[in-house]
């Protein structure tokens, strides 16, 4: 199906306008008109924000016309639309991004340039929406960019967070908090809809009533009102028409909220009523897997979900269907269990507001809602407390309890006599303080469950998920993580890109199989040449950036090994910790050894509550402090810890990597996203069979990739046996040397203290096995330094990285969804002119 659309695009056709005309004396005219209208400067008082703003501008007029297109055609009752609900989205600058789907890098460079400014510098100072954690929210960013490049109608649905994830900076070597005012500037690429506010209701209590059919039904007496505002901003897709929704919520306080209050001369009480409903948005909660059951959070949940369930039912209506067919116009996505409270609200909406049979209702959500889980870590498995639940959505309480009846009926009838089995696949979990698990809730209300790697979904199915399987396997699948080469490539890595253009064309960023056109250029000196150059530059590009940020010289010439994620015991980049201090202990005892120079890089936030992982950014810092000063061996060896890991960062730190660390204890990593994009920008791996690693190693060969450590099978019997870390500290005599050398004090100025809660844990429980994984890791990192050696074999390698990772693109995640779940389609739109 192609549409078309033929919306005045009020500008004349024949003449280029300066808000859609792409000629450079154009584009220089609109910029400094938008510079004098929108932002109010003269150039001549004009700040580099004033800049970006105007030049922000000028790319979103340029962008308007495409996106009021598609969203004329989402009001059309035949085009299916995907709702994605995610409570992160981490979308990253969208200057650059737009510049590249639009195709409009190199005129609106020259145009800059021909301003006397520098683009770069623009875009750079862009200060990037930081609304999630990490991989989960950063996928679902990946997602939207690829929906619209494959012209998916499609609504991000998500909040509006004032403060996003806190900057980092690093004091005295421990990470320190700074709230993130993304919003200071203002936001040129939202475009508020107040007419579009819903309303959100929270608290009261519940009463059956009789209505006039003479039926049973309940209403709900609500204790308070808050109102959800949409801010919309424009997802471009790569050289399509297609301009998708990013629909954000903004909670804020009824219009009408003051009057009894003030009317009783309550001026402080009114007014803090306002505050506190727009507490709501206010602030992402920075734990990253790792639930606290904090009111506010649930709050926020069920906020964004009533608000965009809201919005998905006018928009049905407005297009002319009834509710009985919502599912065939529409399809949400759940991301993990944070939305999962939609299966709840959308019964409520449709049984107790628009008044369909139950049945009748069951059918049309489980129909509409799907269920993505990203994680096997029982501490980020959320549960509700029954009573805070209760407090707070009392209606939603009682239809989960409904649902919840008929669930177990049928588990009965199909396990007769299995109370065990019941207890497990029950949506209350009714030991000690009696709570609602959210995941079995998502499982129940979907039509479909999938994992984010093959590995992560057969875990699934045999562990956390294993009774469900066992109910309804036919709900299960698998669909593996991508990520989008328009940012990690073309956007981040300009020069590899121009390199890979130059040799295949440039079709392969939107058929990233293509890639495999670049393996016979693995045989070619010349290309491997210029490809041994480009990363030459880049490594250098960030050496420079890392004297600026942190004051510590790297030499570009030394391998570059790096490790970017959140901080995670589970991730351990405390093993790679454990074999920095190998290397160091080695050249202390023989200064003569052999080794290519290693720059280690980290970067990666820890949540502020968790003490193991703050400890551990203090540990790399230590170890970087005296590793760096050290005469011995600071020629070999540089550790430097980069503050504030984020989007824009990534995008810096990707194409500038030769190994990337992928270490996670297998089974916990549910996939990884950074593995696809080291790999991408031809990094070789160093990892376990762990995640989508399985499926990388695959894909670029076990000869192109640095496998160690226990399989999942190995670690769960190794568990079940008993495991005993202290065991492998007593026969292992280096282990032994690196853990008391950190023991010591040697990194700490003496002191012993400072370390110990990360030794003793590693003695006394290691829960992620780092000293059962540790010599296996060393003599990997071994191999490492071998390949590293021999160069020109290392940049074959890397080539046939880079060309083997067509798989990892979300364009083909974002297919296979659209075939297995959502049976969503490709709309085409043409633009009449
Ligand atoms: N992930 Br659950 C997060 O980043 N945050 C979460 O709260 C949860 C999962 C990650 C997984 O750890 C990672 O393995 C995966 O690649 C990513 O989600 C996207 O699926």
């Amino acid at each position: 199906m192609t549409v078309s659309t033929n919306l005045p695009s009020f500008h004349t056709p024949g003449v280029e306008d300066d808000r859609t005309g792409l000629g450079i004396e154009t584009l220089k005219r609109a910029f400094f008109d938008n510079l004098y209208y929108v932002q109010g400067k003269l150039p001549n008082r004009a700040s580099t924000v004033d800049y970006y703003m105007a030049l922000a501008y000028t790319v979103r007029d340029r962008l308007l016309q495409r996106w009021l297109a598609t969203e004329d055609i989402l009001t059309r009752p035949e085009v299916r639309i995907v709702g994605y609900l995610s409570a992160e989205f981490l979308m990253g600058p969208h200057l650059g991004n737009n510049l590249i789907n639009l195709d409009i890098y190199a005129p609106v460079k020259q145009a800059i340039e021909e301003s006397g400014l520098n683009l770069q510098e623009l875009i750079d100072i862009e200060e990037e929406p930081g609304l999630g954690n990490g991989g989960l929210g950063r996928l679902a960013a990946c997602y939207l960019d690829s929906l619209a490049s494959l012209q998916i109608p499609a609504i991000g649905y998500g909040i509006r967070y004032e403060f996003g994830i806190f900057d980092q900076e690093i004091v005295d070597g421990w990470q320190v908090e700074i709230t993130d005012k993304w919003l200071k500037y203002g936001n040129p690429w939202e475009v508020a809809r107040p007419e579009e506010a819903v309303e959100i209701k929270f608290g009261g209590y519940t009463q059956p009533y009789t209505d006039d059919q003479g039926r049973y039904r309940v209403r709900w007496v609500p204790g308070s009102t808050v109102m959800g505002i949409p801010y919309d901003t424009p997802i471009t897709g790569y050289n399509v028409n297609t301009v998708n929704t990013l629909r954000l919520w903004k909670a804020e306080a009824p219009e009408s909220f003051d009057f009894t209050a003030f009317n009783q001369g309550d001026y402080w009480g009114a007014v803090n009523d306002k505050v506190v409903s727009e507490t709501i948005s206010k602030v992402l909660y920075p734990n990253d897997e790792q639930i606290q059951g904090k009111q506010l959070r649930l709050q926020q949940q069920f906020f964004f979900v009533s608000c965009s369930l809201q919005d998905v039912i006018r928009r049905q209506l407005e297009s002319g269907r009834t509710l009985d067919t919502l599912h065939e116009k529409f399809s949400l996505q759940m991301n993990d269990t944070h939305p999962s409270v939609a299966v709840a609200e959308l019964m409520r909406l449709l049984v107790d507001e628009h008044m369909l049979e139950w049945d009748h209702a069951w059918d049309i959500t489980t129909r509409t809602l799907a269920y993505t889980n990203h994680t096997l870590l029982p501490e980020a498995l959320e549960k509700w407390s029954v009573s805070l639940f209760g407090s707070l959505l009392p209606r939603h309480l009682e239809i989960i309890f409904e649902i919840n009846s008929r669930f177990l009926d049928q588990v009965r009838l199909r396990y007769p006599g299995d109370e065990a089995r019941l207890g497990q696949l029950s949506l209350i979990d009714e030991g000690g303080d009696r709570s609602v698990r959210m995941a079995n809730l998502a499982c129940v209300g979907s039509h479909a469950i999938n994992g984010v790697a093959a590995l992560h979904s057969e875990l699934l199915k045999k562990t956390v998920l294993h009774d469900f399987y066992e109910l309804m396997p036919e709900k299960f699948c698998n669909v593996t993580n991508g990520v989008t080469p328009r940012r990690w490539l073309a956007l981040s890595n300009p020069r590899l890109t121009a390199l890979i253009d130059r040799r295949i064309g440039n079709g392969w960023l939107t058929h990233l199989d293509r890639l495999r056109e670049l393996e016979s250029a693995a045989d070619d000196a010349g290309f491997r040449h210029e490809w041994r150059m480009v990363k030459r530059d880049i490594k250098a590009d960030l050496a420079d950036h890392i004297a600026n940020r942190t004051g510590i010289s790297v030499n570009p010439d030394t391998l570059f090994d790096i490790q970017v994620k959140r901080i995670h015991e589970y991730k351990r980049q405390h093993l790679n910790v454990l074999h920095i201090v190998t290397l160091y202990h080695r050249l202390k005892q023989n200064p003569n050894q052999d080794m290519a120079g290693r720059t280690f890089i980290f970067g990666g936030k820890a949540a502020p509550g968790y003490d193991m992982a703050k400890r551990i950014i203090k540990l790399i810092t230590s170890v970087g402090d005296v590793v760096n000063k050290d005469p011995d061996v600071s020629d070999r060896l540089r550790v430097v810890f980069l503050p504030d890991y984020n989007v824009t960062f990534g995008q810096r730190v990707y194409p500038a990597a030769e190994l990337s660390e992928q270490i996670s204890l297998a089974g916990l990593e549910a996939s990884g996203t950074g593995n696809m994009k080291f790999s991408m920008n031809g990094a070789l791996t160093i990892g376990t069979l762990d995640g989508a690693n399985v499926e990388i190693r695959e894909e670029v060969g076990a000869e192109n990739f640095f496998l160690f450590g226990m399989k999942t099978e190995e670690v769960t019997a190794l568990r079940s046996q008993g495991y005993n870390p202290m065991s492998y500290y007593h026969s292992n005599e280096t282990l032994k040397a690196v853990i008391d050398l950190i023991a010591s004090g040697h990194f700490s100025h003496g002191d012993r203290e400072l370390f110990r809660p990360l030794i003793d844990n590693l003695l006394y429980h290691d829960p992620y096995m780092l000293l059962a994984d540790y010599q296996s890791y060393v003599d990997c990192q071994d191999q490492v330094d071998r390949a590293y050696r021999d160069s020109e074999n290392w940049v074959r390698m890397s080539i046939l990285n880079a060309a083997r990772m067509g798989k990892f693109s979300s364009d083909r995640s974002i297919q296979d969804y659209a075939q297995t779940i959502w049976q969503a389609d490709a709309v085409p739109i043409e633009i009449e002119a």
